[in-house]
């Protein structure tokens, strides 16, 4: 019998994902039937109401769809039409006309996937990017604020684990205004079959002793790794749920899906899965640097090495903000035209990615080095870095509209 602790790993994937970011934007399209998929002709037309002065939006349908486009993603009330992701437009206006197309905006749902994360990282730092809308969070050793009502420490950790979900919960609703599913369970299998259970806005604690009531009546495709291919082979071999494959066989898995694969689908339906939570790498520095056609002299190409300079500065901040990270140290770098090399690091009050606060602390740290020779290379760079998101999150929070598409 195994003696190793209980993991407890959460998956939280977005409800509706790119459609509820658009409905941010549209609040009239709230409980209608929207697809996500169309193109930038199917932008809606806003007018302006000449009495009222209000802003009026028409919407595109799916109405008369001729082309090639698919489904994204589609509200919960368009999935009752049948609607879903990956589905051709023609097919899904054949189904539901009125539907509400709506073209798609990655770089919103980039952003949104960043504020989304960044709430969660500042209150579980162990986080394993799964996709735009998705991520693994080990929850094992993470307690939450407030201890039990009484004051005293709990000491169950599923009821830990729960309380630290629903903070989770409530922290990427603050920092974006949308709804999200979290599934806790022993592993990262269980967890991301767990977050599907109760979906949208769901909660769901998944224990082992769960796994028959819960998981053995779905069809084996829910599993991650059981694609459409070994799905329909199951099939043919007359294994339509989970629980089936559970009780199959484990050599006759084998023998049918090959060594690796039967073994691990035996242990899959069992809810046995022993993968970690990866964590990216945090980055140590982000910098940028320029060497240049012909080495510039500080006195002679005062305008066109600050230009770099400036932009080097502008390059860092951006790279830092694309990241979600904020600079603590800023460095400078010089190259000679003798090769000879040189850094200077300015330690700043407040971490930034700001690129004005970079720019005036690398040109403190220039200030700091002789410029008697022509310069070959110039770079910046900046240390110290943590995730801008405690940061962002609990600003965010504040406001009353996240106003993430005047950003880009
Ligand atoms: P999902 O998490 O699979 O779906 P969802 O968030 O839209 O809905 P649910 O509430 O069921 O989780 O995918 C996340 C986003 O990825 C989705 O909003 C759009 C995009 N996507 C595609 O572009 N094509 C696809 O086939 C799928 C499945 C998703
Ligand atoms: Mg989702
Ligand atoms: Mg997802």
């Amino acid at each position: 019998m195994s003696t190793d602790p209980v993991r407890l790993i959460a998956h939280l994937d977005m409800d509706a994902f790119y459609a509820s970011v658009e409905l941010l934007r549209y609040p009239e399209l709230v409980g209608q039937a929207v697809v996500i998929g169309g193109g930038r002709r199917h932008q809606p037309v806003e007018t302006v109401d000449a009495v009222t002065g209000r802003t009026l939006r028409t919407f595109s349908t799916l109405r008369g769809y001729v082309g090639r486009g698919v489904i994204t993603t589609a509200t919960y009330e368009a999935r009752k039409y049948g609607l879903q992701s990956a589905m051709g437009l023609m097919k899904a206006a054949s189904l539901a006309p009125d539907t509400v197309l709506l073209p798609v905006d990655f770089d919103a749902y980039r952003r949104y996937s960043r504020l989304f994360k960044a709430a969660v990282r500042a209150i579980a730092p162990l986080i394993q990017d799964n996709g735009i809308d998705e991520i693994y969070i080990d929850l094992t050793d993470v307690h939450p604020a407030t201890d039990g009502e009484l004051g005293e420490p709990v000491t169950d950790p599923w009821w830990r684990a729960g309380a630290v979900a629903q903070s989770i919960r409530e922290a990427v609703r603050a920092a974006t205004k949308l709804s999200c599913s979290i599934g806790v369970a022993p592993n990262k299998l269980l967890a991301k079959l767990a977050s599907e259970l109760d979906k949208p806005d769901g909660l769901t604690l998944l224990r082992m002793e769960d796994v028959p009531r819960r998981i053995w009546p779905l069809p084996p495709r829910k599993i991650n790794g059981i694609g459409p291919k070994s799905s329909a082979r199951l099939e043919a071999l007359g294994i339509r749920t989970i629980g089936e494959l559970a009780a199959a066989d484990p050599a006759w898995l084998v023998e049918h899906f090959g060594r690796a694969h039967g073994a691990w689908m035996h242990e899959a339906a069992h809810g046995r899965d022993e993968r970690v939570v990866l964590t990216e790498m945090e980055p140590k520095s982000i910098s940028r640097e320029t060497t240049f056609d012909r080495d510039l002299s500080a006195q002679r190409d005062r305008a066109e090495l600050s230009a770099v300079f400036t932009a080097l500065c502008e390059g860092v901040s951006s790279d830092l903000k694309r990241k979600g990270y904020v600079g603590k140290t800023i460095g400078l770098k010089l190259r000679y035209d003798n090769f000879k090399t040189l850094t200077r690091d300015k330690t700043i009050e407040q971490a930034t990615d700001d690129a004005a606060v970079i720019r005036r602390a690398a040109g403190e740290c220039l200030k700091r080095v002789p410029l008697d020779r022509r310069i070959r290379l110039l770079g910046v760079r900046a240390g110290a870095l943590f995730p801008a998101d405690a940061r962002d999150s609990a600003l965010r929070t504040e406001q009353s509209e996240p106003s993430l598409f005047d950003e880009g």
